[in-house]
């Protein structure tokens, strides 16, 4: 009786000590991971790039998808042709997710209503709580219109002029105002980038 079971049961025993394993393999580290604060232009041609990253290194084929709070949402300039308040997209082999957002307004966790501006979740796990920026700094609450003007690259200069760091300014996301930011703004300002 006992050889009869005993290949199934190391089977078993294998699958139970390798199942950990690989499961554990394929969870997000936050700590490995990159997400910087959510950008996004009206035209959509800024990129918003996650990369999510495991023990094991990156994480192929997971779903990001980034929740916009009430009061997040009901504070972002929407254009028409972008979904609300839940955007979903999938890492590639590198493991980055790339959303292309068409929005304005800069949500800043510290000073919004109740602290939370957007949930990033990874295959269903929160993994993080991010803010926004974009370079449509002064749009209309829940627009259209959502336009990049005269009025938001004023907003921008004298920050970008003396490198004082602004939540609403960093649109890299790496913690200081300055030449990075001010090459990211150029072309939805010089497009004067609007809704399509
Ligand atoms: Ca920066």
């Amino acid at each position: 009786m006992g050889r009869r079971y005993g290949i199934p049961f190391m089977v078993l025993a294998l699958g139970l000590l390798v199942a950990p394993v690989v499961a554990m393999a394929g969870v997000p580290d936050p700590a490995l991971s990159t997400i910087p604060n959510v950008v996004g232009s009206p035209d959509g041609l800024m990129a918003y790039k996650v990369t999510i990253v495991g023990s094991s290194g990156p994480i192929d084929s997971a779903n990001v998808t980034l929740v916009w709070s009430t009061e997040g949402n009901n504070a972002t300039c929407w254009c028409t042709a972008q979904n609300h308040p839940s955007v979903s997209a999938s890492t590639n082999p590198s493991g980055v997710a790339q959303f292309n957002l068409r929005l304005g307004r800069c949500l800043n966790p510290a000073t919004i209503a109740g602290g939370v501006a957007v949930e990033v979740f990874v295959n269903s796990i929160k993994i993080k709580e991010v803010g926004q920026v974009s370079p449509d700094v002064v749009g209309v609450p829940l627009g259209p219109p959502c336009n990049v003007a005269l009025n938001d690259a004023v907003q921008f200069t004298s920050p970008l002029a003396t490198n004082t760091y602004g939540f609403c300014f960093d649109l890299n996301s790496d913690g200081s105002v300055g030449l990075i930011d001010a090459v990211a703004l150029t072309p939805p300002v010089a497009a004067a980038a609007s809704c399509p």
